[in-house]
């Protein structure tokens, strides 16, 4: 992985493309974006509504209108003027432990376990058999003392399973925004200020300069979830920027066949952590930097 501010848009094709952690392909037809926003998201209703949602903890996103986008950032975050309805999500990623009810109860078996691999950050990504769930980086490793830090190695499908366990969906990329930022305009959760390792502790990253862990926020990989409490969003979500990457239910604009995901990790410089920041990935992969945060109608 290249250490500088601004690698080269990497080529189009299987892995290559995976949680590149700074570059975003350029060459993007806002108009097809437009189009898909939102179909899959439609796709991913739960069935039903379940009683598991005592799980998690809620925050009720009242409705709103605000501006997606920055003008700053990649060729996909034009701004646009969007309204969302009154919606709730979780104030935290999934930990290990509800995703181990959600597996005890359901059986559940998830992608990198059915594929036999996972993808593991060490410097660059690598495609390490025998990663899943239970052993975020590998076979030899475990969740021992990880109960509340963040769920990795969840395929987008996996991620939707789960939210319609607890009766709910993936969050679509508009909802998780508003969540986000608000309506203010800010950058990040907190505000406009570009997080650094220092003692504010804002959240979860990597180091300042693309993109290799860094312990000075006091984890070099997961950490707890809510860990970060001065960087709650204004609507009192945590780790909204940084910890893990978050699936949403749209697809990536201009590519169909991948999944958009928001937020960064903890292997990310500050440019991925934005708010409007997108990444895409194919559906059915697993990473060690991505999890899941769910969603649902208000008042479900
Ligand atoms: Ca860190
Ligand atoms: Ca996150």
């Amino acid at each position: 992985m290249s250490t500088t501010a601004a690698p080269a848009p990497l080529r189009v094709g299987a892995f290559f493309f995976v949680l590149n952690l700074r570059s975003m392909p350029k060459r993007l037809s806002l108009s097809i974006a437009s189009l898909l926003h939102g179909l899959t998201a439609a796709m991913l209703l739960p069935a039903a509504v379940s009683a598991n949602t005592d799980a998690v903890d809620f925050v009720t996103v009242p409705g709103g209108l605000y501006v997606m986008g920055d003008a700053g950032g990649d060729d996909n975050e034009a701004l646009r003027r969007v309204k969302v309805k009154p919606f709730r999500i979780m104030r935290h990623e999934a930990t290990n432990r509800t995703f181990a009810r959600f597996v005890a109860e359901t059986g559940h078996v998830t992608d990198p376990e059915r594929r036999g691999f996972g993808w593991v950050w060490d410097g660059r990504w690598r495609k390490v058999t025998g990663a899943d769930w239970r052993h975020p980086k590998g076979p030899d490793s475990d969740l021992s003392g990880l109960d509340d830090h963040p769920a990795v190695q969840i395929s987008h499908q996996d991620a939707a399973a789960f939210c319609r366990w607890l009766g709910l969906r993936l969050p679509s990329e508009e909802e998780w925004e508003y969540a986000a930022r608000g309506d203010d305009g800010r950058r990040f959760p907190w505000g406009n200020e570009t997080p650094r390792q220092d003692e504010r502790r804002l959240a979860n990253f990597g180091a300042v300069k693309c993109c290799a862990p860094d312990t000075w926020d006091g984890y070099g990989g997961t950490a707890p979830v809510g860990s970060y409490p001065n960087g709650a969003s204004p609507f009192g979500l945590l780790d909204m920027a940084g910890n893990v990457w978050e699936w949403t239910g749209n697809t990536f604009p201009g590519r169909a066949d991948y999944i958009t995901l928001r937020g960064g990790g903890w292997g990310n410089n500050p440019y991925c952590l934005r708010v409007s920041y997108r990444h895409g990935n194919p559906p059915d992969i697993g990473l060690d930097m991505v999890g899941v945060r769910c969603a649902g109608d208000a008042g479900h």
